[in-house]
């Protein structure tokens, strides 16, 4: 609702009121709709003041009720009702203005912002573009090169930089809503002609528009990848820039319509809640996140200074954490103090403020974690060499620190068995580079106590991740769903495709690098020694029919037969590709590996065939899914949305599909289900692509929408 009053005898206050931002849903339009008339209509009110409940202003049009039939005011005549007012209207914004929010308060005829608001137009995160006129208005206000910054990125902006941008006419540290009070009385009477921003011609550029146009449209076709928010957020303050102001909000509109109904929306409004509703964790024995205070941390320690740890000492210290950071190779140490340093300064430069150095402190000895409350072990990947480290911290550390592993796959239950109390054992599971990559997988042994993994849900979410606790298995989720999507594209290779082809193929999806470039780029070797570790890789099984079985399943040796060649990727000049030297960036086919496929094929017995794009998108993704359906029978991930955060967050899956899961509910589950039958029955030796019983068994229960599977899985569970 929003609730109307009159203050200093001539001031008409509307206040929203929908917790927890004050989202501008029908009952909230209809408050300021029929407040703004009892203002406008009783004459002791000279001005208005607009302001939201509980410090915050308005997060924007009320996600939830997108997909409803609209009820209520609609949103654009009502700012424009605002804006033809002809009292003064002042917009007092506390805590955030964004989307139609800032939308709303562009509509007003000042705004005066407290300095700790943040403002902006971030529809395009949800696929969207301003469209209750905020793409037509801020490029009138502030230039067009400012409004596609803003409207382009979705980024938020201090108030600081929203006066320096002249977003907002004061900015203030007092009491917001008096401040704008005080305002108004001052501009009562004024003629506001001159404040109805949609009179305003967008201020000239320098230089040629159209060509400022081409330019940004190329840059943003670049980086968008087949999003098509950004394209279209483009297209509108062009319109804005071109048009006089009503044919803009008709193009707003027209552009808006498209958008709405797409897929894009969709998937990135479902991601939206999907990363909120991973904080609100539970595990299949019922511990939940509303049960289970986490501990206070106060300092954290960090062990071995490799790649890993560094990127994880630095996102402490730049989330304000004290970190004691050890490393026992005395030139490793002295190496990463000035790596860790640096990277602090270049992200305090990036950021604009003073870089933490101070929170970091360093040393070789393990005795110096003594006195800290979590510590998270980031050496090699060495299950034996990560055990004795887990002994020395249990004997070292207070017996209630928390004990964590970074690991992508190790069993975080054998290090609990290493220690005095296991239940204070997590694994943390970072991505590469750790201070930069949002997704942070929370690994639940068998004995880690709710508690335990309260704490370290919390500690992420800290660091600025998103975080996703997940039960312990072998690739925890994220890992586990891609060995599938690996094996079919090495076996794609041997049916016939190339790894061009395949690259293309998932690159055309929306990924930012085929698996062929990426696993060049993370070096051929980094596989090679896990599946050596997993027994299969195995030297000289080359030629007949054992070569290509393994574990009584396919197999493909071709990652491993380019290892044996020194093969590794960028770092030694050729992998699937060829890069010209040792460290070459860029990819180019090799016709070098299309001979050796021949070879393969020939020596195998395997007869090529053109595969086609869709194929390797089936095959690829399907297998992916397939897996993903497995975790959550299993109970290792609580719900499709856990998944498809690891994905979009973790793996480059294009955000705007919105994961693989829901991708899988936008295929349609029964095609899914179809399609993985139907490469089953053409290949029998691999399980992976064999359609999982949950699968099954939701596509019997009519395939209910993506957001109803956590309620359909629990009711299938209780079935069995
Ligand atoms: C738009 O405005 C379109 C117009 O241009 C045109 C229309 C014609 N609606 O994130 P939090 C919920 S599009 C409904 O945990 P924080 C959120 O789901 C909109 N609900 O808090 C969560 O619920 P729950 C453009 C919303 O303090 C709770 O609020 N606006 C909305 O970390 C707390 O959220 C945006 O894109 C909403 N608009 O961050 C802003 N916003 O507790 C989207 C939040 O049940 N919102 N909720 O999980 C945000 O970026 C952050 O929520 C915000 C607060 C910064 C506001």
């Amino acid at each position: 609702m929003a609730q109307y009053s009159r203050i200093s005898g001539s001031v008409g206050l509307i206040t929203l009121k929908s917790l927890p931002v004050n989202a501008l849903g029908a009952v909230v339009r209809q408050g300021i709709v029929d407040s703004l008339k009892t203002a406008l209509q009783d004459p002791k009110v000279t001005s208005v003041v607009i302001c939201g409940q509980n410090g915050v202003f308005c997060g924007g049009a009320d996600i939830k009720e997108f997909g409803d039939s609209e009820s209520g005011p609609p949103l654009i005549p009502m700012i424009h009702a605002i804006e033809a007012g002809n009292k003064p209207m002042v917009a007092a914004i506390e805590g955030f203005a964004l989307g139609g929010g800032l939308e709303l308060a562009l509509g007003c005829h000042y705004r005066i912002a407290h300095s700790k608001a943040r403002l902006g137009l971030p529809e395009v995160t949800l696929g969207l573009l301003p469209a209750a006129g905020g793409s037509q208005r801020l490029p009138r206000l502030i230039g067009v090169p400012a409004a596609l910054d803003l409207i382009i990125t979705g980024r938020h902006v201090t108030a600081a930089e929203a006066l320096q941008l002249g977003i907002v006419d004061q900015v203030t540290d007092h009491h917001t809503v008096d401040a704008a009070v005080k305002f108004a009385l001052s501009v009562a009477g004024r003629p506001l002609d001159a404040r109805r921003i949609s009179s305003y011609s967008c201020p000239p550029v320098s230089g040629d528009l159209d060509a400022l146009f081409e330019e940004v449209m190329r840059k943003v076709r670049r980086g968008a990848r087949g999003a098509i928010a950004p394209v279209a957020c483009v297209q509108a303050v062009r319109a804005a820039a071109t048009l006089p102001y009503a044919r803009g909000m008709e193009r707003e509109r027209e552009l808006m319509a498209t958008l709405f109904t797409s897929g894009q929306a969709r998937a990135l409004q479902y991601s939206f809640f999907a990363q909120r509703a991973v904080s609100r964790w539970s595990t299949p024995s019922g511990a939940r996140w509303d049960a289970s205070a986490p501990k206070p941390v106060r300092k954290v320690a960090v062990i071995g200074l490799g790649t890993m740890g560094r990127g994880i000492a630095v996102a402490l210290a730049q989330a304000g954490f004290p970190v004691v950071s050890v490393e026992t190779q005395e030139k490793q140490l002295t190496e990463a103090k000035r790596a860790v340093s640096q990277m602090l300064e270049r992200g305090a430069k990036r950021r604009g403020v003073a870089a933490p150095l101070d929170k970091m402190s360093y040393s070789s000895n393990i005795q110096a974690v003594a006195d800290v409350d979590l510590v998270i072990e980031a050496v090699f990947e060495d299950m034996g060499l990560k055990k004795k480290i887990f002994q020395q911290l249990s004997a070292v550390c207070k017996p209630d620190a928390l004990l964590c592993t970074n690991t992508s796959s190790l069993d975080v239950d054998q290090l609990a068995s290493q220690t005095r109390n296991p239940e204070l054992v997590v694994g943390m599971h970072f991505f590469a580079p750790a201070h930069v990559m949002k997704l942070l997988e929370v690994v639940y042994g068998p004995r880690s106590s709710p508690q335990a993994l309260a704490t370290a849900m919390q500690l992420g979410k800290k660091m600025g991740k998103v975080s996703v606790a997940v039960g312990n298995c072998p690739g925890f989720v994220g890992n586990r769903m891609l060995k599938a999507y690996v094996e079919q594209a090495f076996f794609l290779l041997e049916e016939g495709a190339t790894p061009e082809l395949v690259d293309s193929a998932l690159e055309e999806f929306g990924f930012s690098m085929g698996f062929f470039k990426v696993s060049d780029l993370s070096g051929l070797d980094v596989g090679w020694k896990v599946r050596k570790e997993d027994g299969l890789a195995l030297p000289g099984v080359s030629t007949g029919p054992s070569a290509r079985i393994r574990q009584g399943r396919r197999y493909s040796p071709l990652g491993d037969l380019l290892c044996q060649r020194g093969r590794f990727g960028q770092k030694t000049g050729s992998g699937w590709y060829q890069y010209g030297k040792p460290g070459g960036r860029v990819a180019t086919p090799d016709p070098w590996l299309h001979s050796f496929l021949e070879e393969y094929r020939a020596q195998h017995g395997l007869v090529p065939r053109r595969i086609d794009p869709q194929e390797v998108l089936e095959r690829c993704l399907y297998a992916l899914i397939n897996e993903g359906f497995r975790i959550l029978e299993d109970g290792i991930a609580a719900g499709p949305e856990d998944i498809d955060c690891i994905y979009v967050f973790g793996y480059g899956w294009p955000h705007y599909r919105g994961g693989p899961m829901f991708y899988a509910a936008m295929v349609g589950l029964p095609k899914v289900l179809e399609r993985l039958e139907h490469y089953y029955r053409a290949h029998p030796d691999v399980p992976d692509l064999q359609p999982c019983s949950l699968l099954r068994r939701l596509v019997a229960s009519g395939s209910p929408p993506v957001q109803k599977w956590k309620e359909a899985i629990k009711k299938l569970h209780s079935q069995l």
